[in-house]
């Protein structure tokens, strides 16, 4: 087998599963074959009196059989490229929020700085036939730049976040180069349908390219590979989480603390893309709407710290503060809080014990490459006695999770009609959609994500290489 080396933007110890996320999917392949795993330290050098700054170094671990290979990086560069370009113009723009984009034009030069410094540092510890997996929006150039150094190794890239129409990415300036950056990939993975379908459109009508058989198009004098590759969850470690003595003791606790209630349970990064503040709105609505709720239905809503450093974020949470402030004070009693909002990190083994005591959970989000939420709530519950999936249908999730109860969330009265009616779901019918989602969730589990998308990129080798091409 190939060694693997995967580049994705933050790097995790693959031998721990609190890292949770990317790090859990790609563990037994990267566990299996050996591999290196290159990307930020998360570490920002400051600028000396002279305003120099001196050449990144590259720090290695060694975590088993796996390398972990990660660069510290410059204030400016930082700020340009993550927060500026990555975080400020394509998660905005790709989430199709052009009105929260800043396209200030210097962003996207640190952009392609970073990738060039990615690129340069990992040409180098390259074997002729390693196979290199690119991962989500930070890197879209990274493959451009490894040609330009004469890297002819398979590359591939996944988006983990959802790819907009076409009259959308044309917002961005450089949009053209962004996709034309793509085409030095050999394989080009998204979520769902709908995203491969935006980017065939962007590709035909923006790039005139040719469609080629078995999902290849033609451009730029190279042929790129793309497809759908849902990603999912590990079933085994959820159901292992929810054994081991922490999601135990968290599934008894909470049932004994609202065992006169019903559960709600919303968890989310907290940011804009998870439409928080309609979720608030759609259960105030609930409570207007429905008074047998009041005193019987809770809602915790964990919302984990994220990008705190983005304006966009500080405001997400004033916001929600005062949802759920004015929630509980005009509809609260002595003994009962409608909502209980959290703005921290909650321990990985615990979600799996709250998931399982909660009858509903709401997952609407405005806009979402997939939502592992989704999948981690269906995978922990009760087969017997199972909660309601109350799920977007803007979230990639939605695609593959039909019998998931599925809403419009900027529909803030019809949002609210399905958590009730999820509230009031017969066992039989909770049980039957329950266990279809569960055959879904099985069987394209994360294994079947890794293994589908690596299969493909044996089999997709581009017809030309080396070609520097990539201007700005
Ligand atoms: C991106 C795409 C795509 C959340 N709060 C806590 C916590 N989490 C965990 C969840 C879940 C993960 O974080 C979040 O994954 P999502 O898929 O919901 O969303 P993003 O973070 O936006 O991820 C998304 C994903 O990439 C994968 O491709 O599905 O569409 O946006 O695993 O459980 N974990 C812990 N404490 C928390 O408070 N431990």
């Amino acid at each position: 087998m190939p060694r693997l080396v995967v580049v994705s933007n933050r790097v995790a110890d693959p031998r721990k599963t609190a890292a949770g996320g990317l790090a859990v999917a790609l563990a037994d392949v990267l566990n299996n074959n050996g591999g290196l795993w290159f990307g930020w330290s998360g570490k920002i050098i400051e600028a000396a009196e002279d305003g120099s700054y001196p050449e990144p170094k590259l720090h290695a671990q060694q975590a088993g059989p796996v390398k972990l290979l990660t660069l510290d990086l410059n204030r400016e560069d930082h700020d340009a490229y993550y927060l500026g370009y990555s975080n400020g113009v394509l998660w905005p723009v790709f989430h199709y929020r052009l009105d929260l984009a800043d396209f200030d034009a210097g962003y996207i030069t640190g952009y392609r700085r970073v990738n060039q410094l990615f690129a340069r540092k990992l040409a180098p510890l390259l074997r002729e036939d390693d196979v290199i997996w690119v991962h989500d929006y930070h890197l879209i150039p990274l493959a451009a730049e490894l040609r330009a150094l004469g890297c002819n190794q398979r590359i591939g890239f996944f988006l983990h976040i959802p790819l907009p129409p076409p009259l959308i990415l044309a917002a961005i300036p450089g949009h053209d180069w962004l996709i034309r950056a793509l085409f030095a990939y050999d394989l080009v993975g998204f979520q769902s349908k709908a995203d491969h379908f935006h980017f065939c459109n962007y590709v035909q009508s923006e790039a005139h390219a040719q469609e080629l058989p078995e999902g290849r198009w033609r451009a730029f004098n190279r042929t790129v590979h793309a497809g759908a590759f849902p990603i999912g969850i590990d079933v085994e470690e959820f159901d292992a989480l929810a054994r081991a003595p922490e999601g135990r003791e968290m599934y008894e606790r909470m049932r004994g603390e609202y065992s006169r209630r019903k559960l709600l349970v919303g968890v989310d990064r907290l940011d804009y893309s998870k439409g928080l503040p309609q979720r608030m709105r759609a259960f105030r609505e609930l409570l207007t709407r429905y008074p047998e709720t009041h005193n019987s239905a809770t809602l915790i809503q964990i919302a984990s710290p994220s990008r705190e450093d983005v304006s966009a974020y500080t405001e997400i949470l004033h916001e929600l503060e005062s949802l759920c402030g004015s929630i509980n004070g005009n509809f609260g009693e002595l003994d009962w809080m409608p909502v209980r909002y959290m703005h921290r990190t909650v321990a990985r083994a615990r979600l799996p014990g709250l998931y399982r005591a909660s009858r509903v959970a709401l997952v609407t989000p405005l806009r979402d490459g997939m939502n592992l939420v989704a999948k981690e709530f269906v995978a922990s519950q009760n087969p017997n006695d199972p909660g309601v999936l109350v799920l977007s249908r803007f979230a990639g999730a939605a695609e593959q999770l039909r019998e998931a109860l599925l809403v419009n969330p900027y529909d803030i009265e019809g949002t609210a009609n399905a958590i009730h009616l999820a509230l009031q779901m017969p066992l039989e019918e909770r049980r039957e959609r329950h266990q279809a989602l569960m055959n879904t969730i099985r069987s394209f589990d994360v294994h079947w994500w890794c293994d589908s998308f690596l299969d493909s990129l044996a089999k997709a080798k581009a017809e030309e290489t080396g070609t520097p091409w990539l201007r700005l």
